[in-house]
């Protein structure tokens, strides 16, 4: 993908032709102040999970400056003068690549690439690389080469629209314009294959999920901030064997394993996806179909990574995109992993929160207990007659309750079981004498 960062030798998974002894590429990082009152995130805070991302994708940080920004500069974003300093030191440290903690405008890229003579790449383009490098199965790769195109398609359009104004007007049709032309054409044609490729991919989850469904299992989903612990948590609560790495973005694809309970009762657990603060929504967009895997839970379990400084920021970043994945109002289990690190005089508490260490496999016994109470309330013991002509009445008991028994006889089907008390009602006409 042009302008992105590339990896060194190895990470791909690329081994074709591969100079092994190539350098790590060397990269200079810009962290941006833009004056705001009150974020989030700090943007020293910022620059430092920039660094992470770097380290991630292979890259050598050989350097970082934290700028001012009060007006952001339509042409360079950071102003020439400030690209001019950035440029002295590139130089200075023999860097091949600079890296924004922003996103920048395709114009704002090319005129700062003019400045520090060397490839400008910014912190979509490197979480898109981290992602790319990552993605294992031929469903991740189908998302992230979705979201690459999704980032490059406006740029080319803006490309083009600058060559048409300065190559003037009929008659000046070059080559240039018509390769932009063509590639845009054929990243169309590859984006209306490949949609029509995921398509696929969620027909074939919603089908498993039903399937899941009709099992009669709740289904929980592990949400959290990248890197937090969700795939060790996954592991230690259902002896799974996720991959699991100190680093960002190591999950892409979703794992769903099935989790036996303290009173016998089972759930399936789903890992996926990581969070991260600032995460743009069309890369969101392409892991829709991912992501559907835990929209239809019925309970989440919130990973936090509890000895990290940014724990609170990343609590809210995490809440934030599940208001985006309109996943807000699902009941939330909050386990604050990696207390085994958390130092004395560390303390962190959020009210009804485990604390737990997946490593150490400490606060399990609790976060299985917590997720037994929590399936329970609002479910209501239900026993009912449904008459063979009231099918759908069955299908809504195995989609949103646990059927404990279930008894066919002539007038009809006998279930027993729990409902979530908000579906009871559809019930009552049929409901058996207790
Ligand atoms: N000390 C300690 N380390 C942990 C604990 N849980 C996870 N880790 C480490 O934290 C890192 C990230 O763990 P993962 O389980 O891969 O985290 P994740 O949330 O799945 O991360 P992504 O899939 O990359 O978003 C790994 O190096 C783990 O070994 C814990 O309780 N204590
Ligand atoms: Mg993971």
């Amino acid at each position: 993908m042009a302008g992105s960062v590339s990896k060194r030798p190895g990470s791909t998974g690329q081994k074709s032709g591969v100079d092994w002894h190539a350098p790590a590429e060397r990269a200079f990082l810009v962290g941006l102040d833009f004056l705001r009152r009150d974020p989030v995130w700090t943007p020293a805070q910022s620059l430092e999970e920039l660094e992470f991302l770097a380290l991630t994708a292979d890259v050598v940080v050989t350097a970082s400056t934290l700028l001012r920004v009060r007006k952001p500069d339509p042409a360079t974003l950071i102003g020439s003068g400030q690209a001019a300093e950035i440029a002295r030191r590139v130089e200075e440290d023999d860097c091949q690549t600079v890296i924004f903690d922003a996103e920048l405008l395709p114009r704002q890229q090319r005129n700062l690439e003019k400045i520090v003579k060397v490839k400008v790449v910014d912190r979509t383009t490197l979480i898109l690389d981290v992602f790319a490098a990552h993605a294992r199965t031929a469903e991740g790769k189908l998302q992230v080469e979705r979201a690459q195109i999704d980032y490059v398609l406006p740029r080319l359009s803006e490309l083009w629209v600058e060559f048409s104004r300065t190559a003037g007007g009929i008659g000046t049709r070059g080559p240039g314009e018509t390769q932009i032309e063509t590639d845009r054409r054929e990243l169309r044609e590859r984006i209306a294959d490949l949609d029509r490729q995921i398509d696929r991919v969620r027909k074939r989850r919603s089908q498993a999920r039903a399937a899941r469904r009709k099992q009669g299992l709740p289904l929980i989903g592990l949400v959290g901030y990248t890197n937090a612990g969700k795939s060790s948590l996954l592991n230690a609560l259902t002896g799974a064997d996720a991959l699991v790495q100190d680093q960002l973005f190591a999950t892409l694809d979703p794992l769903t394993r099935k989790l036996e309970l303290a009173d016998g009762r089972r759930a399936l657990l789903t890992d996926t996806v990581g969070f991260i603060q600032r995460l743009p929504e069309r890369l969101l967009a392409a892991f829709r179909a991912t992501l559907e895997e835990i929209q239809a839970a019925d309970l989440l379990l919130h990973v936090v990574d509890v000895s990290l400084p940014t724990r609170s920021e990343q609590i809210d970043s995490v809440v934030e995109t599940l208001e985006l994945l309109e996943m807000a109002g699902t009941p939330m289990i909050t386990v604050l992993n990696k207390i085994d690190l958390a130092g004395d005089g560390d303390e962190f508490d959020l009210p009804g929160a485990i604390h737990a260490s997946a490593k150490d496999g400490v606060g399990l016994d609790d976060v299985r207990a917590a997720i037994g109470a929590a399936l329970q309330t609002g479910d209501v013991p239900l026993g009912v007659a449904i008459p063979f002509a009231e099918g759908r009445l069955v299908d809504l008991f195995h989609r949103e309750g646990t059927v404990e028994s279930t008894e066919f006889t002539e007038s009809g089907t006998i279930l027993r079981g729990r409902v979530p008390e908000r579906f009871a009602g559809r019930f009552r006409e049929f409901e058996l004498p207790d």
